[in-house]
């Protein structure tokens, strides 16, 4: 009996691994990618159950001739898809400019949304702007897009004198309480339950705002992101849940964080809600899915899941170097191309802006961030110029308790005894 009991093999653990390193041929094969135009669009009161295969498949409008097709093709004016591609244009040419200003030593730090563009631009689009965000560091394309000045955001990426959170966060952690924007946090994941516990206040006060919120694919091995679906669905919660699913979290492949045998999206089924995963590079797919949602949140039907489906082009942070984990043609052959060359595509195609133009307003935008940059760099970049001493005492509580009182004093003494008051 004790025998039959055995296990006849021994176990094995299984580690999840990229199906290639640096060196490794590049093969995107697995990735199915359906054809634009060829998942329905339910109505706003389908269960989570109508979902499956939307949480399962991939929602997709531009094809690869630039045409929008399907249930989903939003009825935009190209007037607007300009503006988005304009946003876009914009948010890669200061994410470029920043870039190069940190490998200059003018900042300590940066990070690009470079590929991801579309899921901040069109998503914030499609939204009202007294909307409330809860963004991840990767969705300065949210505050660029509400028209925060690009000059303040690059003032407090040098931590100069003008920098407005008074050199109290880290470079690109910006917040802005007029533009509806909730400060990025450094601690993964906990944006996104706060989101939901927002979410769940404006309901509860009959207010008309609803939230959105993203979380990267690594991030979603948080509990936060757990304890959001959990409270999002029993409440039904008024908000956009994103997943940003850009392949890799740092070095860690998304398989880690366990999408080896089910989708990001399809986690949202587990709690009932809705559940859509998107071509996060489809402009059009990415604005239709937000506002499908922001439509259901508005008629009180609650939260819903979207795993945006995309790829992080450049370096995690300027601190990472990528080739180190994975080859440096992976971008090159990526299925789902970049976002601002396919809206510049359907553009085109639908006579809205040639190609010259296309051309004329990336030159506009880098010209915006370079002026924005020379009015930055006037205040002072980062060591030559710093946010006032008292900074760091101001707005931290509302009634400043005595013992911060005492510490601001001795400090300013001190300075003023040294001289850099
Ligand atoms: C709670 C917590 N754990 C770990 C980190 C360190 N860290 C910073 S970014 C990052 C990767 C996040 O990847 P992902 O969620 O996929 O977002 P992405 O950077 O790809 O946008 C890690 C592990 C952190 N900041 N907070
Ligand atoms: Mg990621």
């Amino acid at each position: 009996m004790e025998d039959a009991m055995k296990n006849t093999v021994s176990l094995s653990l299984h580690i999840p691994e990229p199906a290639w390193r640096p060196g490794d041929p590049v093969d995107f094969r697995r990735i199915k990618v359906p054809p634009a135009g060829a998942l329905p669009r339910p109505d706003i009161r389908c269960a989570s159950e109508d979902t499956q295969k939307l949480a399962h498949g991939l929602i997709r409008v531009l094809d690869d001739q630039g045409e929008a097709v399907g249930d989903w093709a939003p009825a935009l004016a190209p007037e607007i898809l300009v503006r988005g591609l304009r946003n876009m244009m914009l948010v890669r040419a200061f994410d470029d400019r920043m870039y190069r200003q940190q490998r200059q030593g003018k900042t300590s730090f940066y990070v690009k949304c470079s590929g991801e563009e579309a899921v901040a631009v069109a998503q914030t689009m499609a939204l009202d702007d007294g909307d409330m965000c809860f963004p991840t560091y990767r969705q300065q394309g949210a505050l660029i897009t509400r028209g925060y000045p690009i000059v303040e955001m690059m003032n407090q990426i040098y931590s100069n004198a003008a920098d407005p959170m008074l050199g109290r966060q880290l470079p690109v952690m910006y917040s802005s309480k007029a533009r509806g924007f909730f400060t990025i946090s450094g601690n993964l994941g906990t944006q996104f339950s706060q989101a939901v516990g927002w979410a769940m206040a404006s309901a509860y006060k009959g207010d008309s705002r609803i939230a959105y919120t993203y979380i990267g694919d690594g991030s979603t091995a948080e509990g936060d992101f757990h304890q959001g679906l959990l409270f999002a669905s029993v409440y039904r919660a008024p908000v956009l849940l994103n997943i940003v699913n850009n392949q890799w979290a740092i070095s860690a492949f998304h398989g880690i964080a366990g999408d080896e045998h089910a989708t990001f999206a399809s986690r949202g089924l587990g709690y009932g809600l809705p559940s859509l995963r998107v071509d996060g590079n489809d402009f059009l797919a990415v604005h239709a899915t937000a506002a499908w949602a922001a439509e259901r949140a508005r008629a009180n039907l609650g939260a819903t899941l979207i795993e945006l489906f995309t790829y992080r082009a450049s370096a995690h942070s300027t601190s990472d170097d990528p080739t180190r984990y994975r080859s440096a043609e992976e971008g090159e052959h990526w299925p789902l191309g970049d976002p601002i060359e396919r809206l510049k595509q359907h553009l085109a195609r639908i006579g809205a802006l040639s190609p010259d133009d296309a051309a004329a307003l990336h030159a506009e935008v880098v010209e915006e961030v370079r002026k924005a940059g020379r009015e930055a760099e006037k205040v002072g970049v980062f060591g030559a110029s710093r946010p006032p001493l008292q900074g760091m005492f101001q707005d931290v509580y509302k009634d400043q308790p005595w013992h911060l009182a005492r510490q601001e004093a001795e400090v300013l003494a001190d300075a003023a005894r040294n001289g850099n008051a």
